[in-house]
């Protein structure tokens, strides 16, 4: 039988937080994350609000919203980004140690400040690499674009969707960043980002890490009881 705490954090894991598994709502993201410059220009004059449920970047200006956790090894980053118009870019930071050593995609919507489409880029120290890009792919406005970004050993997988049909869908070898923090980034752009998760779960590590300590605790605890139990046999 499995200990109290055990099955304290067995129920705090499957059946607690009442949202999706790595779910992270606009309030928490718009409460924790931390406004920077963006990564194509390096100003920082976008305003970030929380606005029915979605992350809004607003008005036409630049900037990033980074996460306040960092993710290691495989992990997967998800949501939704729209544009309303205009034609600059918006789009995803990954592998963030700082605003020079990153990963990001950036999708135009015709203006070429990155590169024309979409881009995926490694800027290391300053220095940007296309690790894959689609110059003929520009976000249509008031279009609603799913992303999925996901690493898997050495490979990261980028897949952007528009109602179900796959848009971009590239993976690379890359392991210049195995960890690092998420976020958005806009340039001169108006975008709203939702349905953000992020797995594992960032606040779920926490309780992992509580079950494992419980499992052990537990393992310990077993050979002393049944070294009581035994005992009265002998005397
Ligand atoms: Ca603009």
């Amino acid at each position: 039988m499995r200990s109290p705490a055990v099955c304290f954090l067995t129920m705090v894991l499957l059946g607690g937080t009442g949202h999706a598994q790595g779910a992270i709502s606009a309030t928490e993201i718009l409460a924790n994350w931390t406004k920077m410059e963006s990564p194509i220009s390096g100003t920082n004059n976008s305003l970030w609000s929380a606005v029915a449920g979605l992350v809004v970047a607003d008005p036409d200006h630049s900037g990033s919203l980074i996460s306040d956790f960092s993710v290691a090894g495989d992990f997967t980053f998800a949501g939704t980004m729209e544009a309303p118009g205009d034609n600059d870019t918006m789009g995803l930071m990954f592998g963030f140690q700082d605003i020079h050593n990153h990963y990001r995609l950036s999708f135009s919507g015709g203006g070429t400040q990155e590169q024309a489409g979409l881009t995926v880029v490694r800027e290391l120290g300053g220095s940007d690499t296309y690790l894959a890009s689609d110059s003929g792919l520009t976000w249509v406005a008031g279009t609603l674009y799913d992303f999925s970004i996901a690493r898997e050993g050495n490979d990261l997988t980028i897949n952007v969707s528009h109602g179900g049909t796959s848009l971009f869908d590239r993976t690379v070898a890359n392991t210049t960043f195995t960890s690092g923090r998420v976020g958005f980034h806009v340039y001169g752009q108006t975008a709203e980002y939702g349905n953000i998760e992020v797995v594992p779960e960032p606040g779920g590590l926490f309780a992992w890490a509580l079950l494992g300590l419980a499992l052990a605790a537990g393992r310990a605890s077993f050979p002393r009881r049944r070294a009581r139990r035994a005992a009265p046999a002998t005397e």
